[in-house]
């Protein structure tokens, strides 16, 4: 995107501070906080893409908070992260996927709250396929003098005041929304900034295409098998059957259901009770951003940014993507599992 007055490209930095500039009384800290996010992400864009080429691929021996194997990539994204947020000394805590208990920032009264999913897909690390960074920004509630517990990152995902993703694929790619609509950025690698590409992104309203891991087909609830048959049925007033696609990265999943609308479905089973995707730094962000671009994402139940966290690692279940598609989900989850309806 150009800036109509100057002719020009308009880059991460240069953006941020215009939309600050909206808003004469900030401190200018959140600007702050993205930025150094977006350098980060220019670090670790740096090193997947050299990945190959370096002794960086693979799985460094040790397993995470989740017994997930870490892979050399993973740890190397949560550093980097950990180091960009720390530099500014306006981030308190930080809960990564990587680590199991919260991490305490170098900061004198930073009121910000990290959550992040440093590489996510990193199943997809080792095959060339797109992965990603997730973010999502809260300010802490409690006096800054008291010490920081577990309990001050337990917000729902109403309160978050930014949240985004960055996508290492064919490009690199950010997205972030502060609540008012959904930027989308890409990372131009001659000049070595991001640049604008949509200030203003917006989701489908109804998208042909679905997305879900369906070799878990027979673990699912009734209404899910019900609903996974109805997009494969032929009907050309909906334009059915859809497409399937999943990628197996949710934030690559997730940004193609942005662009092309449609529904990304992770839910829960016999295999996952909960769900698999952790609430906190994988669906409430990306729910935020859904959200802001005109789209939708639930759990069984509700709205995922109003689920009351009980745990920095909690898991969920998650339907998200066009409205259409996920109040069509919803008919017939409610329809099979009359119990879960909420009023
Ligand atoms: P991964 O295990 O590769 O890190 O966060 C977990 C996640 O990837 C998501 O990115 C992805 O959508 C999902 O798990 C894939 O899970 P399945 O292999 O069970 O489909």
């Amino acid at each position: 995107m150009v800036d109509r007055k100057t002719n020009r490209v308009i880059t991460l930095e240069e953006y941020i501070i215009q939309a600050q500039n909206k808003f004469p009384g900030a401190t200018g800290e959140l600007s702050q906080l993205l930025r150094d996010i977006g350098l980060a992400a220019k670090i670790i864009s740096r090193e997947v893409n050299k990945a190959g080429i370096t002794n960086i691929l693979g799985e460094d021996g040790s397993t995470n908070v989740h017994g997930e194997s870490v892979k050399k990539l993973d740890l190397f994204a949560d550093s980097q992260l950990i180091s960009a947020l720390n530099r500014s000394e306006i981030t308190c805590m930080v809960v990564s996927e990587e680590n199991d208990g919260i991490v305490e920032l170098d900061s004198d009264g930073g009121k910000y709250i990290v959550y992040m999913d440093p590489l996510d897909g990193s199943s997809n690390i080792d095959v060339n396929v797109s992965i990603g960074s997730i973010f999502s920004i809260y300010i802490r509630k409690n006096d800054s003098k008291e010490p920081l517990t577990e309990q001050d990152g337990l917000q729902p995902g109403t309160q978050q005041v930014a949240a985004g993703y960055v996508l290492y694929g064919s490009s690199t790619m950010m997205a972030y929304t502060t609540g008012a609509g959904v930027s989308l950025f890409t990372l131009d690698p001659s000049i070595g900034e991001f640049v604008l590409s949509d200030s203003k992104i917006r989701i489908p309203d109804h998208g042909t295409i679905y997305s879900v891991n369906e070799g878990s087909y027979h673990s699912w609830d009734e209404g899910l098998k019900q609903y996974v048959k109805y997009c494969q049925v032929e009907d050309s007033e909906t334009h059915r059957p859809y497409k399937a696609r999943y990628i197996g990265s949710m934030v690559a999943d997730v940004h193609r259901t942005l662009v092309k609308g449609g529904i990304f479905i992770y839910p829960n089973s016999s295999q996952y009770p909960n769900g698999k995707l952790r609430l906190m730094y994988e669906c409430n962000p990306l729910s935020f951003v859904i959200e802001q671009a005109g789209g939708m994402a639930i759990d069984c139940k509700g709205r995922i940014m109003e689920i009351r966290p009980e745990a920095i690692h909690q898991r969920t279940p998650i339907f998200i993507g066009s409205k259409q598609n996920v109040l069509k989900v919803k008919e017939f989850l409610d329809k099979y599992a009359p119990e879960r309806i909420q009023n």
